[in-house]
């Protein structure tokens, strides 16, 4: 069976996705494509041999939509989520899930009635071979008891409508979901610590942040979020444990010794960074749709563990702010994972 896919948003990951879903992964065909500029929608649409609709509902109610892409805006995801699972079908949904610990509970509830998982979140991490590679060493004990993490997110710029909070909605819910994955521990409190800020960002901006973490198990996490860093798309990860420490490789990138110099490239965006982990994660996705199983990753209650409120007020407040998660359904029981994406 080929998956027919409806996409809510071309812009940038958007039009990455729907270029895998067409050109890179197999069993899946874009088959409608909405966005608030219908020029564009439909330039995009007509590439691939889609139809451009009028809006996201649209695309939601299409007959010839078997599953739907949400790559819209942050703020407008929910109301996708929400009226995808009202239809009935599975909803693949781009990191964050809401912009809002409420909103991605109304998601969880809406799911749990309807009874059975439609909802995979974009936490494409847990695909990317370095990140397993690490849970496998963590896993396996090579480190003993993991006890703290020191980590870094930096990406070269941000537009101007990137904000303060969204250090924290939009950035770091990759690694409050990747970590609560690699420990298999849940964050319980959270303090934003703000230096100098760089000269290089857009005035409202407080940039770069340094957010301290605790676990349940009393692991300490350090991350450095720095989205004007001018240089380069960087991850940086660092585990150590009792006996030992792994950290996360950089992008295989040959060396180049010439004029007197040794140079290795640093990549620039998330395209370049995490290629392969996104093909992993649509592969999969689109095999349990076509298959009629629940997905296998990242869960709408994985969406809601990782969502910022806590660090937003962190920040806002200046104090160490406790994570208060309700308690997981049994709907969404097994690890904090979803499911092969371990
Ligand atoms: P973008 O601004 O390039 O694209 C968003 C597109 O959505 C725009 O074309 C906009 O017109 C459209 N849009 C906005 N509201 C809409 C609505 N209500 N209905 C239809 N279309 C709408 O942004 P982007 O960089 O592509 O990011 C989109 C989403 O993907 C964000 O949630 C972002 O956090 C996420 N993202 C994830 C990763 C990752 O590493 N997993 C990387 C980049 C972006
Ligand atoms: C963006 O939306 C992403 O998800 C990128 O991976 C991240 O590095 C960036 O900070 C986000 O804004």
């Amino acid at each position: 069976m080929t998956v027919r896919i409806g996409v809510i948003g071309a812009g940038w990951i958007g039009q990455d996705h729907i270029r895998r879903l067409t050109h890179v992964i197999t069993g899946a065909e874009v088959t409608a494509v909405t966005d608030l500029d219908a020029a564009h929608a439909a330039e995009v649409a007509t590439g691939v041999g889609a139809r451009a609709l009028p809006t996201g509902q649209d695309v939601i109610a299409a007959p010839d939509v078997d599953a739907v892409l949400v790559t819209s805006w942050g703020p407008t995801h929910a109301e996708y989520v929400l009226a995808t699972i009202a239809a009935g079908k599975p909803v693949f949904c781009e990191k964050p899930l809401a912009t809002s610990a409420e909103d991605c509970l109304r998601i969880v509830e809406a799911e749990t009635a309807y009874g059975r998982r439609l909802v995979q979140v974009g936490f494409m991490r847990r695909y990317d071979a370095g990140y397993r590679a690490m849970k496998q060493v963590i896993d396996a004990g090579e480190i003993g008891v993991p006890l703290m993490v020191h980590c870094a997110h930096r990406n070269p710029t941000v537009p101007a409508s990137y904000t303060s909070a969204m250090a924290a909605q939009d950035t770091a819910v990759h690694e409050i979901d990747v970590l609560r994955w690699l420990l298999d521990d849940e964050i319980v409190s959270v303090q934003v610590v703000t230096p100098r800020r760089t000269s290089k960002r857009l005035e409202h901006l407080q940039d770069p942040q340094i957010m301290l973490f605790e676990t349940a198990n009393g692991v300490r996490i350090d991350l450095e979020v720095f989205v004007n860093c001018q240089y380069g798309y960087d991850i940086q990860c660092e585990t150590v444990g009792e006996s030992g420490l792994v950290r996360l490789p950089d992008p295989a990138s040959p060396s180049v010794r010439s004029a007197g110099r040794a140079d290795t490239a640093v990549v620039q965006d998330w395209r370049e960074r995490f290629p392969a982990a996104f093909d992993a994660e649509f592969q999969e996705w689109t095999a349990s749709v076509a298959a009629a199983t629940a997905p296998t990753g990242p869960s709408a209650w994985d969406g809601y563990a990782a969502i910022g409120d806590a660090t937003v007020q962190a920040l806002e407040s200046g104090r160490i702010v406790g994570v208060a998660m309700k308690d997981r359904p049994a709907f969404y029981a097994g690890g904090t994972a979803g499911g092969t994406a371990r």
